[in-house]
């Protein structure tokens, strides 16, 4: 990813590059989707989820990691809802680096917990919540020898900005409107960040709306005041105090956007829908996105025939245990004879 949007990265010939092959992600298009809202719109889904760690943050931690080895740091250190502290772990342990992770006690995705302890990471679990998290890695970031990954690493988003290089070069245009989760912010800053820098390159001629969507548990934004206990079942963007707060407000009012809130509920309808709907699985976090879409068309607010991108930020898979729960299904344990399974689907 670094190699292909080089000219547009801060990297020069020396930077040793770590990299797993991220980016060059699907953008696929889901018309099933927009039939079942009874739409009159061309949707796209970025699909973010097939990263090398199943998750966006590939894109910044390929850049931030390689900045790092340039620069002689040793230890990468990050505070994580568990998306960030999986690739820091992954892209560490192909850096040859050690890599210390902080999360918030019994509130990260089983999927992500696993990828942070086989990679290898030091993780410490923290009684707080991510926001607390963060202050620590603040101070240790203070040391010399230690690389913050998080996104208050301008590389972070520098790396991130590739993807609306690929929206763009997929589509041969920018979209009309973009829609994706917000969290800690670094994500919605970085997308509005591309799309500025390609068109001022003549890569594209327009720039979308940018559509972001926080927890109706988890937004400080939209509320206009930091969450103390930030609470919602989509843990990854379950943050009370967003780092790029200014940078994500800046991002809807340049373009004419918003930042709004769903539900949890409109979050897991939205997650079981785009499954069956589409066969798109991603987490629940992701899936704000998509219930921002459902909320913004039945209030009226996609103008027939726009061009719409969703980003789903990371795969399904990250957290099997909503997502059990959220098919409001279940498997049937039947004997391993023909007769028991004509009974099980009712063909007896
Ligand atoms: C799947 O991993 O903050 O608004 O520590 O994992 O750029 O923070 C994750 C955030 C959306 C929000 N979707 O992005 C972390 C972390 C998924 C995420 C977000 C996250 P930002």
């Amino acid at each position: 990813m670094i190699r292909r949007y080089r000219s547009f990265l801060p990297v020069s010939d020396d930077t040793p590059v770590v990299s797993l092959n991220e980016g060059g992600t699907p953008l696929i298009e889901t018309p099933e989707i927009v039939s079942a809202l009874g739409g009159d719109f061309q949707l796209f889904v970025k699909y973010e989820g097939l990263n090398p760690t199943a998750s966006f943050k590939d894109r910044g931690m390929t850049l931030a990691v390689s900045k790092a080895v340039e620069r002689g740091a040793r230890i990468v250190v990050c505070a994580s809802t568990g998306n960030t502290s999986a690739s820091a772990a992954a892209y560490a342990a192909r850096a040859g680096m050690r890599c210390l992770v902080l999360i918030p006690e019994g509130k990260i995705a089983f999927g992500k917990m696993a990828q942070a302890l086989i990679h290898g990471a030091l993780t410490l679990e923290v009684r707080g919540n991510f926001d607390d998290a963060l202050e620590i890695v603040r101070e240790l970031g203070k040391r010399d020898d230690i690389e913050v990954v998080n996104s208050i690493n301008p590389y972070r988003i520098q790396g991130q900005k590739t993807a609306s290089f690929e929206v763009c070069d997929s589509l041969g245009e920018a979209p009309d409107m973009h829609f994706l989760p917000v969290g800690n912010a670094g994500n919605i800053t970085a997308y509005w960040m591309g799309y500025k820098e390609y068109r001022d390159a003549g890569n594209c001629s327009k720039l979308p709306r940018m559509m972001g969507w926080q927890a109706e548990g988890a937004a400080p934004i939209v509320r206009g005041t930091p969450i103390e206990s930030p609470e919602t079942v989509a843990s990854a963007i379950r943050i009370g105090n967003p780092s790029s707060w200014e940078h994500a407000v800046n991002a809807a009012s340049e373009s004419s956007g918003a930042i709004d809130m769903v539900s949890d509920e409109e979050i897991l309808d939205a997650q079981r829908m785009l499954a069956r709907t589409a066969g798109i699985f991603v987490e629940p976090a992701s899936a704000a996105g998509i219930a921002g879409i459902v909320k913004c068309h039945t209030g009226g607010g996609i103008p027939n025939g726009s061009t719409v991108v969703v980003t789903v930020t990371g795969h399904g898979l990250k957290d099997p245990d909503v997502a059990v729960e959220n098919s409001r299904a279940e498997s049937i344990i039947v004997d391993a004879d023909m007769d028991s399974v004509l009974v099980a689907i009712g063909l007896d």
